[in-house]
């Protein structure tokens, strides 16, 4: 097993070993591990390809790191509660016997339907243990998981498969969240119709709601495994084999398909769940992300369960029944640790405090936040009413391609300070560059978040297209991983993150490009041109600000283009892109060049109508006026 860090001096040490000699470091801790034959190799790498490979031509399987080693002390502890939508209804709990067998019988489903090593596989699921079931049976036969937030409109997810050529999809029938039922197979059922690589759907049955059903693609879940055989043998992975793909949003049109490999992957989950959330044998741990993005894959399932830990899921929402249901569920479980996003604590602590009290929090030991920046209010909210001032908070900064956690806390032993993520982890070369990528190396300073050297568990490529992986991360500054994100360093040599210093917002945590929202709008048949920015959002962190042109009105008038605007974002991504405003305008501010000046419309969505900083490159300055204007009315 690994070692926990357990002291601040321990972290320190540990720290300066891992970049003094990060391969006698890294391969201590993969040593803890189950290969199949060990590696040749430790790391081989360079930027400038880039080529990053870790524990070359070391063979393994990431399940039989989370089940056949752990299966003789640990066979009957539950790996996964299931907590239901319905706080009546009957939660499940699978012990890592229990799960186990699930995910060898659907193993072989997936064999015997043609699935083979490096096939990919598509999942628009809601939050069910059968979720989780076919990732690690998609992990055990080498087949390749490409999960779609559920949340994503039907285009979105066509365009996910279409990328990856997926030959399956995954889904249910329906979908349970609050008291709405999602019809996820008439969505898949749309997406699917423009994707000739699907070959077969395996439809979990879960709100029994009457759906189509096409015989020729379409399998039921609990049919193929009534009569699926039991034993299954894992698969032999190298260590850089593809574990899976999940697409994230660039400053770029496309969502990138970020690609994690096995082995790096497997070893930096397993070592940062452990060590930032300082988990211990009968430890209940709930993180309350969706398994549809990089925060469930890492630490719902891959990293608790690589750790012998009981991990929660929970399939519905915070506010329901009430706003109190986090509580509940930590009373119920006696949960030790909670992870979540800043924007549910706001939410949760604009409803006020009677959800809150009398609750019994006694059990929590340590909090989590994730996705973006936590403002200081939130995080003495957090500390205060849930943590009652004694529950570190671990806030925990890392990114789809990191993997992994990355800049954090370690629970208890690294002391916070409110809004910073603190220091990097083990493994973590951060540096801050200026906008020409020189190295501002004082120790309090402002600038650009990069990373200096690989870490086991950072992204590989982006799927079939490693020359994008290059321009993406690569190419802004030399020989560096750069973030996308603003930081600043105090005093102490703490990180606290600003946010994204790209094309990308992030709205309730969730990274979108701002050329994908534009794209969306400009599909509108009204719409000639639009630039989409982010804006301070009291609950979601940053809210939607579309500047949009039209070519004429339609019958509807104004407030009908706005909300027809919005139905086709709805329609294209999915709710989660909906502008919160739309001010139409006559035109946009341009460059004589033609580029759209977002600094200007950014500041301008955040309500400063002054500062705009040199604007002598302006084509047309009347132009911001009228905006402003707008703007002020739009308010
Ligand atoms: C894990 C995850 C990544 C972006 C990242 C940054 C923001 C994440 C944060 C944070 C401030 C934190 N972000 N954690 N900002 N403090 N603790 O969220 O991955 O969806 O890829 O988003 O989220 O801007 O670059 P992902």
């Amino acid at each position: 097993m690994i070692d926990k860090i357990s002291t601040l001096g321990g972290y320190i040490h540990e720290y300066q070993k891992s970049v003094t000699k990060p391969e006698e470091f890294w391969s201590r801790i993969a040593e803890s591990f189950f290969w199949k034959k060990k590696w040749d190799k430790i790391l081989d790498w360079n930027f400038s390809e880039p080529k990053i490979n870790w524990f070359t031509n070391g063979k393994m399987n990431i399940t039989e790191n989370i089940f056949e080693r752990h299966l003789f002390i640990r066979g009957n502890q539950p790996a996964i509660i299931w907590e239901p939508n319905e706080p009546n209804d009957e939660n499940r709990v699978l012990t890592y016997n229990e799960l186990f067998t699930e995910v060898k019988k659907f193993s072989n489903v997936l064999l015997q339907h043609g699935i083979k090593k490096g096939d990919r596989i598509a999942f628009y699921m809601p939050m069910i243990p059968e979720l989780a079931i076919a990732m690690l049976a998609c992990a055990r036969i080498g087949a390749i998981h490409s999960i779609v937030f559920a949340g994503f409109s039907a285009n979105s997810l066509a365009d996910r498969i279409i990328d990856a050529e997926a030959k399956m999809v995954i889904t249910s029938d329906g979908g349970y969240r609050g008291s709405k039922i999602i019809p996820i197979k008439e969505i898949v059922d749309e997406a699917v119709s423009t994707c000739p690589t699907v070959e077969k759907v395996i439809v979990v049955q879960r709100t029994n709601s009457e759906i189509a059903f096409d015989d020729k693609i379409d399998l039921w879940w609990h049919e193929c495994m009534a009569g699926a055989e039991e034993y299954h043998e894992a698969e032999t992975m190298d260590a850089e084999d593809t574990l899976f793909i999940l697409y994230t949003s660039g400053s770029t049109d496309k969502p990138k398909g970020i690609v994690h490999t096995c082995g790096g992957y497997m070893v930096y989950t397993a070592y940062t769940f452990k060590n930032v959330f300082q988990y211990s044998d009968g430890d209940i741990y709930f993180c309350s992300a969706d398994i549809g993005w990089i925060t469930g894959h890492s630490y719902i399932v891959y990293g608790p369960l690589l750790n012998g830990a009981t991990t929660m899921m929970f399939e519905g929402i915070p506010t329901y029944p009430d706003a109190g249901r986090y509580w509940d569920i930590v009373s119920k479980y006696n949960v030790s640790q909670f992870y979540t996003a800043p924007t549910a604590i706001r939410s949760l602590m604009s409803k006020g405090q009677e959800y809150v009290e009398n609750k019994d929090l006694s059990s929590l030991k340590v909090l989590g936040t994730v996705g973006e920046p936590i403002n200081e209010e939130a995080w003495h909210w957090y500390h205060d009413h849930i943590g009652k001032n004694r529950c570190p908070i671990v806030d925990t900064w890392w990114q789809t391609e990191t993997g992994g956690i990355a800049i954090s806390p370690i629970a208890g032993i690294i002391p916070t300070k409110p809004s910073f993520a603190t220091l990097p982890l083990p493994g973590i070369q951060p540096i801050i560059v200026d906008a020409e990528g020189k190295e501002l190396s004082e120790k309090s300073v402002e600038g650009n978040l990069c990373i200096k050297y690989p870490w086991p568990g950072m992204l590989r490529t982006i799927w079939g297209d490693h020359e994008r992986f290059k321009k993406t991360y690569f190419s802004t500054y030399e020989n560096l991983y750069f973030t996308g994100d603003g930081v600043k360093r105090d005093e102490d040599g703490y990180y606290r993150i600003l946010g994204r210093v790209d094309d990308v917002i992030n709205v309730s945590g969730h990274r979108m490009g701002t050329a994908e929202v534009e794209n969306a709008i400009n599909e509108h048949p009204l719409v000639n041109e639009s630039a989409v920015v982010g804006f301070p959002h009291d609950i979601k962190g940053q809210g939607i600000y579309a500047f949009v042109v039209c070519g004429e009105l339609s019958t509807g008038g104004v407030e009908g283009i706005k909300t027809s605007i919005q139905k086709g974002v709805t329609k294209i991504i999915g709710p989660i892109a909906k502008p919160d405003r739309i001010q139409l305008v006559r035109s946009l501010p341009k460059t004589r060049s033609g580029k759209i000046m977002r600094r200007i419309l950014r500041k301008i969505a955040e309500g400063d109508y002054s500062n705009f900083g040199d604007i002598s490159t302006l084509l047309d300055t009347s132009v911001v006026d009228e905006i402003i204007k707008g703007a002020l009315e739009n308010v």
